[in-house]
């Protein structure tokens, strides 16, 4: 599939998706939709590809759904927007936190909507200082989707995601930093270097390993303690068995630098 929508590279186990509709904040039509569930499935395809950071062109992240392509009025003919969830929204988180490698956001500007969703959907998120996060549905009568009622308060506690839902005012980079919504925020300058610099290091890790925190830390959610003691015996067992493992403690006593082959 060619791309119009995105731009998509790999350099070093590093797949780079970079939303690229700038005169639309990068807003999602179906047709990005179709260009990024594509590279996702490369991603989850490629064996050498062993970090995942997405990016977006121009000044802002992304503005969420394309509202241009809602025709909608007061009075006029409804959309089915449950329908677009199930064939878009939906399938783009669940695929992003699925990802057997660590996914790095790196927010550039303005994240709108579903924008502001899918960057809380990836595992690591580092954000510009110029950069805001808008749950702007109640603006628009709508409910935060892609994930925004699930992530928002367990990142944030129910005060401030109801704030943030109901409001739908913009968060600063720095205080969504300060309240734990994100990873980090660093000066504009900084967010491509800082944010390349992570997924290469990730990209050089115990891929296994860190699929295995990934998929640990979203199940105990719904775990009991018990259950996760067992998961985490589980986990540990197949790790333990695997070439990272040796690598890495034979690394450390021999007091040099681990090279990871993520087996
Ligand atoms: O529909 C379904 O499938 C259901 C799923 C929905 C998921 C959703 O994401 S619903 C939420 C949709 N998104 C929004 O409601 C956000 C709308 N945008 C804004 O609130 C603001 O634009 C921002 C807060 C994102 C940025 O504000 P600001 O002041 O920095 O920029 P601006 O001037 O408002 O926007 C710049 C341009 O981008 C402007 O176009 P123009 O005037 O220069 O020709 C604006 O219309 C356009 N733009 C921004 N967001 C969207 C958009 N065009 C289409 N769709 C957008 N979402």
């Amino acid at each position: 599939m060619s791309y119009e929508n995105i731009l998509f590279a790999v350099d070093a186990g590093v797949a780079r998706l970079t939303l690229n509709r700038p005169d639309r904040l990068n807003s999602f039509n179906d047709a990005m939709h179709a260009e990024v569930r594509d590279a996702l499935a490369k991603v989850r395809a490629e064996p050498a590809i062993r970090a995942l950071l997405v990016t977006g062109a121009g000044r802002g992240f992304c503005a969420g759904q394309d509202l241009s392509d809602r025709a909608v009025a007061p009075g006029g003919a409804a959309v089915d927007l449950g329908a677009s969830i199930e064939r878009n929204y939906k399938p783009l988180v669940l695929s992003l936190r699925n990802l057997p490698v660590p996914t790095v956001c790196a927010v550039n500007g303005v994240a709108a909507g579903a924008g502001a969703n899918l960057a809380l959907a990836c595992d690591m998120v580092l954000a510009a200082k110029s950069a805001s996060f808008v749950q702007a549905f109640s603006r628009i009568g709508l409910i935060p989707d892609s994930g925004g009622t699930y992530v928002l308060p367990q990142l944030v506690g129910t005060a401030r995601a109801l704030g943030l839902a109901y409001t739908g005012d913009k968060l600063p980079a720095e205080q969504a930093a300060a309240w734990g919504l994100i990873w980090q925020c660093v000066d504009d300058a900084e967010l491509m270097p800082s944010a390349t610099a992570l997924a290469a290091q990730l990209a050089a890790g115990p891929t296994r390993g860190l699929a295995a925190i990934k998929e640990a830390l979203q199940r105990s959610g719904a775990n009991g303690l018990e259950a996760q003691l067992d998961l985490e015996r589980d986990m540990q067992r197949a790790l333990g068995y695997g070439d990272d493992y040796r690598e890495g403690v034979a690394a450390f006593v021999g007091k040099r630098p681990p090279r990871f082959t993520g087996r």
